[in-house]
């Protein structure tokens, strides 16, 4: 009768703990979805990364109440000088190799296919981005906007447009690292990789390059500036209007009279 009270315990506390497993990441991402349109990588990155968190943490608290409760049951007493545990039923042992399992399992699965959603998050550059290009190069990170204004370790990006970089490499390994939008790809000669990030508002973040590319890596740095929408636009005039002056064709040297023809004699 005990082993079979056990049992339905461990159900129970099993299915309760799939339930609230499940569900909380599901409630957590179904608002996350509901509150933007465009994919925010960033964002779907601490979400995980807080589930995570939130698993391993009850997992371990769990782990500490049951190993804390074996100790207890299996002490040494009077009568049970060796502290011998309870004796299981069959279909308690099982159940206590069995619900564990799939109950830890269902949960690394969970968070792997929330890995592999993520990813593709990462992966699928949305229709609205726009492009920039850039070659790293020891050691800098050299901009070009789709209208060929070039920027050199400064990428000023409109605030709401999501930004692809397309990424080569003039020399060695580079890393194109941005922590706060939790992004970092390789950029590499003779190869086109990409990343991109959603920057929602406007501030300031740190590029740093996360591939050892030689004596000065650590001075590889760099920043993105996130302006709002009319200061962006009101920026690239200006940088427009610089590179107009700066390739504009001199002016042709104004015609000389034309010398006289020598007179024959
Ligand atoms: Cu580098």
């Amino acid at each position: 009768m005990k082993g079979k009270r056990m049992h339905d315990t461990i159900k129970r506390a099993a299915a309760g703990l799939a339930a609230l497993f499940l569900t909380v990441p599901a409630w957590a991402a179904g608002g996350a979805k509901a509150a933007a349109a465009t994919p925010d990588p960033a964002r779907d990155w601490d979400l995980l990364w807080n589930e995570v968190i939130f698993d391993i943490t009850i997992i371990g608290i769990l782990f500490a109440i049951v190993t804390a409760w074996f100790i207890w049951q299996a002490r040494r007493r009077p009568g049970n000088e060796v502290g011998a545990s309870v004796p299981l039923s069959p279909a308690s042992a099982v159940g206590w190799v069995v619900i564990p399992i799939f109950v830890f399992l269902s949960i690394d699965l969970y968070t792997a296919a929330n890995g592999w959603v993520l990813w593709n998050t990462f992966r699928d550059v949305p229709a609205n981005r726009m492009e920039i290009k850039l070659e790293a190069g020891m050691y800098s990170w050299d901009y070009t906007y789709p209208n060929g204004v070039r920027t050199q370790n400064e990428l000023v990006v409109p605030a709401g447009t999501p930004i692809v970089l397309r990424m080569t490499s003039r020399d060695t390994l580079h890393s194109h690292y941005i922590p706060d939008f939790r992004v970092k790809e390789d950029s590499m000669p003779g190869r086109i990789t990409y990343l991109w990030f959603n920057p929602t508002k406007p501030g300031e973040h740190i590029v740093t390059c996360a591939e050892y590319c030689g004596v000065m890596h650590g001075y590889m740095a760099g920043r993105i500036i996130v302006k709002a929408p009319e200061e962006y636009a009101a920026w690239m005039k200006g940088e427009e209007t610089r590179l107009a002056a700066l390739t504009a064709p001199e002016p042709a040297p104004a015609a000389k009279p034309a010398k006289p023809a020598a007179k024959k004699t």
